[in-house]
């Protein structure tokens, strides 16, 4: 029987995963461990450990386990190891994969929405700001929100991650990077913002974008409307919609004043279902699929 480790399972990523893979059909015998637990042999690990913790067990499971999935940031840009959403870019794991990265929330969301439309238009310039919710943060953040006093109650603040050298803060510079790896468009311009809101689940973003060529509005909304796991409406979505929910939800497409070949829309998701642990079920999913039969 297969093997599928979750390890560092007392975290919120990992219950979130263990919820998840608990739906997939294919059969497989799940195990979980502690961060600190001693990790036997396994067909397939999901590490829901931070950095520090992900960067040590990758070496020193190399030879016990056949496929590791990292929720972490630490490799995801490192080059030659996939950083895999299974809707967009599955291609990228191949039978030399050894460690899949799985990407960034707030990106997840942007990206989702423009795998889509690659093929029709050549996107050229991303802008946008994030709306992230609280739980993004992990359980203190959660946990604080909710006493009295929380600097998120009522409020928003304009810094997620640490600010780089550059001025830029860590969650804006995975937006940029993040989408061009995924998308393998290494040219492509990303301006944002990224800010937390006091939601307490279900990232947002306010995305303009700019092609080559003028955009149809019906056709746009077609591509995303036959996307596995994204969803357009023509009525307004919000973040509690959004909660709970396996899709990605995009409304308020427009075309530009003065610019048809840029439009504007607004994108609001799960960030702890598709911008983490969905999207680390759909991996191990697909490594089931392809390596496992
Ligand atoms: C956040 N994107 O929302 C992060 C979660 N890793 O803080």
């Amino acid at each position: 029987m297969t093997t599928v480790g979750i390890i560092g399972i007392n975290g919120m990523v990992g219950r979130n995963v263990q919820a998840q893979l608990q739906k997939i059909k294919h059969p497989f015998e799940l195990k979980t461990f502690g961060r600190n637990d001693e990790i036997p042999a396994l067909d397939i690990a999901v590490l829901c450990t931070d950095n520090p913790v992900s960067a040590a067990l990758v070496p020193q499971l190399k030879d016990r386990v056949r496929f590791m999935v990292d929720m972490s940031s630490q490799f995801r840009m490192t080059p030659r190891i996939p950083l895999v959403i299974p809707e967009i870019n599955p291609q990228t794991i191949t039978g030399d994969t050894h460690l899949i990265a799985s990407p960034n929330c707030t990106t997840t969301g942007l990206v989702m929405s423009l795998a889509p439309l690659r093929d029709f238009y050549h996107i050229q310039e991303i802008f946008f700001c994030s709306y992230q919710a609280i739980s993004g943060g992990g359980k203190k953040l959660l946990d604080d929100f909710h006493t009295l006093g929380s600097l998120y109650a009522e409020n928003c603040v304009p810094l997620i991650g640490s600010i780089q050298d550059n001025g830029h803060t860590s969650e804006e510079l995975k937006g940029l990077y993040e989408t061009r790896k995924i998308m393998d468009w290494p040219q492509v311009k990303v301006y944002c913002h990224t800010v937390r809101v006091g939601v307490e689940n279900s990232h947002s973003l306010g995305i303009t974008i700019k092609a080559q060529e003028n955009f149809d509005l019906e056709q746009v909304k077609k591509l995303w409307n036959s996307f596995p796991h994204l969803a357009y409406s023509d009525d307004i979505i919000t973040p509690k919609q959004a909660s709970g929910k396996e899709e990605t939800f995009i409304c308020r497409l427009r075309v530009d004043v003065e610019d048809p070949k840029i439009i504007h829309y607004f994108v609001t998701f799960d960030n702890l279902l598709k911008g983490a642990a969905m999207n680390g079920r759909q991996i191990v999913e697909l490594l089931l699929e392809r390596f496992f039969k």
